[in-house]
């Protein structure tokens, strides 16, 4: 007899819900596929599987045959040997043995979420783009990544992160592919291999792994005119997020929009977190990358599972289509510039909530493709030499990751706009497909499927003049203006951070022309950071300015000089001479989504108080771990045996994991030094630090005033101190407890002179502003 049917919880995904409704589809096959019903109406359901691969409820081979045994492999005799005839045993063996595909060449380690995206901006006059109408709603998925790392590293190295978001609008996927910085380390996709090749570990001796800290990557970078600024970046905090839900995204390039008259502007993408931008320090980055590889994932999947969805704004920067494509100076088809928000500010057009892990995460995270070409009618792409490359990679790479050029069938890929596409065949073909005509024009097939015009939502190309000279030349630059710009809108411990990142960096390259090059290139940057990094290295302080970029970069232009051939200099710096909204630091106060409030207890301590404090962090949707010496649970100091649970031992926890700690009443008594050192790094790290009662003789053991900025204490833990120790946090980190940095030049000393862009020749004329 076949056993009872359990409920179907592992199919649950392929479920269609309320907002969806299942219709057949010749072109997809018996099994239907899922179908928006009107398009202002969300949709928050996957695309269904059509394979059948757990629709019985026994175990069966992929012939659907029923198994009776799969514990032991058929043999002759108990103690074998092994049959070949047992075709479970090699089919089985035979699928394992080809469950990984190719990891992503660049982007290889990420998580992803499903979520939705709801617009609310005021866009008709910029764009046609149904899906970023007011009220739109549109299912999303979304996946972080690092770029530098294979697919096991951790998630905390110091790297730019992928932020790709899939809109399955009813006109179609489009890909918004894009990272957490701006901007791009090259101008260039002809360098892109250059670059990753530099960067990866390198290729004799495979070493080091997700690690930009090496002489390879040093050498290429510091021997390119264009990476200054990328490097600035990637130097900086941004680089080890706290959290994917605390970054911010850009699309890097400029897009050009298209209205409904046909008219276009030139736009760049962004995503701003809800929960502000906040960044790891350095060292907890490191300490994680051993006690928790998987922060990030950990974090997201947490967020989503505790209902403190991830939000993102979506806006965009609106600059006119001029003939030469240039904004206050600034090259808009060159994506190592941005333009600041000071000159162009942000216009909020939607939100998008992520509020649903993946279910599967081979089948979703590792199989999305994403494609930088995946665009919608109003939208459009522009002349950026990175970009036009990226039009050709993206495609290209899933033939191998994906095998074959079916990968557009894959549940995660399958886009919820009726498809038709005339293509046929190939690996992995799923669908079954109809019909003896897959060509146009025919008249057989009664000229079927039919073209959409414009009007019809068809995707028609704004014509656009084309003109130029065949050449291997680039565009003029002006390498350094936006890398001073973003040191100069850094607050003093951003840039502090910045110096301690090149000399860690340069500190791992072997070759010292290498670090001599990075140091006199960053002397052209700003000369204090120059000094600076030059002191952690040992070397002397380069003179100001001692490179011509031209030295370096013999393919600029002809004759090297980033002249554009009119005797014309470009000045990148939009007339700015410091951006505030680059820097990460404010003094706004943000939500506690999801942070990690640490509680240091023991056998002993203030159950009560304890509690207390959970329920409220609970209330502002924060979460708390209990950190005892022993895991299992801990005793009240009552007579009644009141016990807590223990959330981790001193053993497994590390106060990089947390957002916060607090010692409670009854802790004193811990002597081991391992539970200073914790409340010491977690000071150090400038996180908020509390206590109540006793839990105070902890803080003076570990040399912690009481009155020292961000730290919280009260003689019992009740709704006023939960409340302090709440807002404590929602700035994140309270920097003005550290003091000044050992490499900064004392205030009363002179600064050298600003540094000069270049040794190049004097600057006639400029671009500024045409
Ligand atoms: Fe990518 N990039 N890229 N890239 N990229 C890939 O596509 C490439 C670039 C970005 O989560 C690959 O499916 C070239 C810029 C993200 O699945 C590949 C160039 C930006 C992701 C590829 C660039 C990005 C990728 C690898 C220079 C920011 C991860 C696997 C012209 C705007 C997407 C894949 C995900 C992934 C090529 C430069 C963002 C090889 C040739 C600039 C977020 O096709």
């Amino acid at each position: 007899m076949a056993p009872k049917r359990p409920s179907k919880s592992s199919a649950s995904n392929d479920k269609p819900s309320a907002d969806v409704a299942r219709r057949a589809d010749p072109q997809q096959g018996a099994q239907g596929r899922l179908e928006a019903v009107p398009p202002s109406r969300p949709v928050l359901v996957p695309r269904a599987s059509k394979v059948p691969a757990q629709d019985s409820d026994v175990l069966t081979t992929a012939q659907g045959v029923r198994l009776a045994h799969t514990d032991d492999s058929l043999k002759a005799g108990r103690r074998g040997p092994t049959l070949l005839e047992d075709q479970h045993l090699r089919e089985k063996i035979m699928h394992f043995d080809h469950e990984r595909i190719p990891e992503r060449v660049v982007h290889a380690r990420g998580a992803g979420a499903h979520g939705v995206f709801e617009a609310y901006g005021n866009v008709s006059d910029i764009t046609s783009a149904d899906f970023l109408q007011p009220g739109r709603v549109t299912p999303v998925f979304t996946r972080f990544s690092t770029v530098v790392g294979s697919r096991g590293s951790a998630d905390t190295v110091r790297d730019v992160r992928g932020f790709a978001v899939k809109f399955y609008t009813d006109a179609g996927n489009f890909d918004l592919v894009g990272n957490n910085m701006p901007v791009f380390f090259i101008r260039d996709g002809i360098k892109f291999p250059d670059l990753i090749h530099a960067a990866k570990p390198e290729p004799d001796r495979e070493i080091p792994q997700a690690q930009t800290a090496h002489t390879t990557f040093w050498d290429f970078v510091s021997s390119i005119p264009e990476s200054p600024h990328m490097l600035m970046w990637t130097m900086s905090d941004r680089a080890i997020p706290r959290s994917y839900r605390m970054m911010e995204g850009f699309g890097v390039h400029t897009f050009r929009l298209v209205n409904a008259e046909r008219e276009t502007t030139l736009v760049k993408f962004h995503w701003k977190p809800v929960l502000g931008v906040h960044a790891l320090v350095w060292d907890e980055a490191l300490t994680l990358n051993g006690v928790d590889p998987d922060f990030h994932r950990r974090d997201l999947f947490n967020a989503i599972g505790a209902g403190a969805f991830p939000e993102w704004e979506l806006g965009v920067q609106v600059m006119p289509d001029s003939e030469d494509e240039y904004f206050e100076g600034i090259d808009l088809l060159d994506s190592t510039k941005m333009v600041p928000e000071e000159l162009v500010p942000v216009q909020p057009i939607g939100r998008m909530t992520l509020n649903r892990a993946p279910a599967n995460f081979f089948a979703e995270v590792e199989q999305v493709a994403y494609d930088s070409g995946h665009l919608v009618p109003g939208i459009d792409v522009v002349d950026d030499p990175l970009m036009q490359a990226r039009l050709f990679s993206y495609l290209d790479t899933q033939l191998t990751r994906l095998g074959g050029p079916n990968f557009s069938q894959i549940p995660i890929n399958r886009p919820i706009a009726p498809v038709n596409d005339n293509h046929r065949d190939g690996f992995h073909q799923g669908a079954v497909p109809q019909g003896r005509t897959p060509y146009l024009p025919n008249a057989v097939g009664g000229g079927c499927p039919f073209l959409a015009s414009a009007a019809d939502g068809g995707y028609v190309h704004v014509p656009r003049p084309v003109e130029g000279v065949k050449t291997r030349e680039r565009a003029p630059d002006d390498e350094y203006a936006q890398a001073t710009l973003f040191w100069n809108s850094m607050t003093e411990v951003e840039q502090d951070h910045i110096a301690d990142a090149y000399t860690f960096e340069l500190g791992k390259v072997d070759i010292p022309a290498v670090v001599e090059r990075v140091v006199n290139r960053l002397a052209a940057v700003d000369g204090e950071l120059a000094r600076r990094v030059a002191f952690g290295l040992g070397l002397p302080t380069p003179e100001l300015p001692t490179v011509d970029p031209s030295a370096v970069t013999p393919t600029t232009s002809d004759d090297g000089t980033g002249d554009d051939g009119d005797g014309v200099f470009i000045d990148a710096s939009g007339g700015l001479t410091s951006a505030p909204s680059l820097s990460m630091v404010t003094a706004n106060v943000f939500p506690v989504d999801a942070r990690v409030v640490q509680i240091l207890a023991a056998d002993g301590a203030d159950l009560a108080g304890i509690r207390l404090l959970q329920e409220a962090l609970f209330a502002v949707g924060a979460t708390a771990h209990v950190i005892a010496p022993h895991k299992g649970a801990i005793k009240g100091a009552g007579r009644r045996a009141d016990e807590l649970t223990v959330d981790r031992s001193y053993h497994t926890a590390s106060s990089a994991e947390g957002d916060a700690i607090v010692i409670a009443h009854g802790t004193a008594a811990i002597t081991d030094p391992a539970i200073i050192t914790f409340i010491q790094s977690a000071y150090r790290h400038c996180k908020p630090v509390a206590a109540w009662g006793d839990g105070t003789e902890m803080l003076a053991s570990a040399g912690i005033a009481e009155d020292a900025p961000g730290v919280v204490s009260a003689a019992k833990a009740n709704k006023t101190f939960a409340k302090d120790v709440i807002s404590s946090m929602g700035v994140h980190r309270h920097w003005d407890r550290l003091a000044p940095h050992p490499t900064r030049r004392p205030a009363d000393e002179p600064s050298p002179p600003a540094a000069k862009k270049s040794a190049a020749p004097s600057q006639p004329t400029s671009k500024k502003g045409r």
